[in-house]
């Protein structure tokens, strides 16, 4: 039988979701794309899951799109890459960015395409110190995509932006996190267990204040500073009539640590 795409396993409110095709860089066709999607739209529901972690099996964390796949794909030689951004990749990004919990992404080796992109679009991401990114496109003559261009300018800038997509060059981990594109670098030897454990620490957070933290940050890009000191109040009123929060107060006037149960 073969080996699953995509490997899950679920402990201690954290779901970890390794793309598994080693062979290829863990490069994306249809079905692992499904698969995640599937996974994450499933997450969104489920109470037992507070947290997610995303990782690559094997030397690469994603290598975007499975080259061999879009070929095939093609018609006449003519592929339809846009059909299939709007039908296999959009849904990834928007389950990513819109499910109400937050979403560490591991990068475990080289993040090329859409497999750099979708990192981008998780919450927190670290790498290990070997790792490289890569806006890969512009080397095929495609245009970036899986949120890319909407997620950089964010995160850095539009001149590194321009420059990463147009210059298509790999950066190391260390340069990705100096540029503020991810948030920290691990060493190699204890990159999975200082990532699990960070992932860990969010699982155990207050899920439901860090999800509202992710809604009102992605808000924050259209709206004006009135509309976001509206939503911080509406927010902040949610917030305060959650268990957790009087929790985080008890513990705080008890000297002890939190136990939040993501309520
Ligand atoms: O329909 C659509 O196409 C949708 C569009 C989506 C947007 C995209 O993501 S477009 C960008 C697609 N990705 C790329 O262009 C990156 C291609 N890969 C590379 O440039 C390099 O492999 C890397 C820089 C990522 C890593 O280089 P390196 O030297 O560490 O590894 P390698 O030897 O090149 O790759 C190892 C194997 O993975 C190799 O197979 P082999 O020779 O051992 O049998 C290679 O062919 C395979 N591989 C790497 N990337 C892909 C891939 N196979 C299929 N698709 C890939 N993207």
């Amino acid at each position: 039988m073969d080996d699953p795409l995509l490997l899950t396993d679920k402990q201690d409110g954290l779901l970890c979701l390794t793309l598994n095709r080693p062979k290829s860089l863990n490069s994306l066709n249809r079905a692992l794309l499904a698969a995640l999607t599937e996974a994450f739209t499933a997450a969104a529901t489920d109470e037992t899951v507070r947290a997610i972690l995303l990782t690559g099996a094997g030397r690469g964390f994603c290598a975007g799109a499975d080259l061999t796949e879009t070929a095939a794909d093609a018609v006449d030689g003519v592929p339809d890459i846009g059909k299939n951004l709007r039908e296999n990749y959009d849904p990834l990004v928007q389950a990513i960015t819109q499910i109400e919990k937050p979403v560490l992404c591991a990068v475990n080796g080289v993040a090329a395409g859409a497999g750099a992109n979708f990192a981008f679009a998780c919450d927190i991401v670290v790498a290990k110190k070997s790792a490289r990114f890569l806006q890969a496109f512009a080397r095929i003559a495609l245009v970036p995509d899986a949120g890319g261009t909407w997620h950089l300018p964010r995160l850095i800038g539009l001149a590194k932006t321009k420059g990463l997509m147009m210059l298509a060059d790999e950066i190391e981990a260390t340069e990705a996190e100096r540029l503020g594109l991810i948030w920290q670098v691990f060493e190699d030897d204890d990159f999975e267990s200082q990532a699990k454990a960070l992932a860990l620490r969010l699982a155990k957070g207050p899920t439901k204040t860090l999800g509202a933290i992710k809604t009102m940050l992605a808000a924050s890009a259209d709206n004006n500073l009135d509309q976001q000191l509206a939503l911080e109040a509406e927010q902040q009123t949610i917030a305060g009539y959650s268990e957790d929060f009087r929790e985080g107060v008890m513990a705080f006037l008890q000297k002890r640590d939190a136990n939040f149960k993501g309520k």
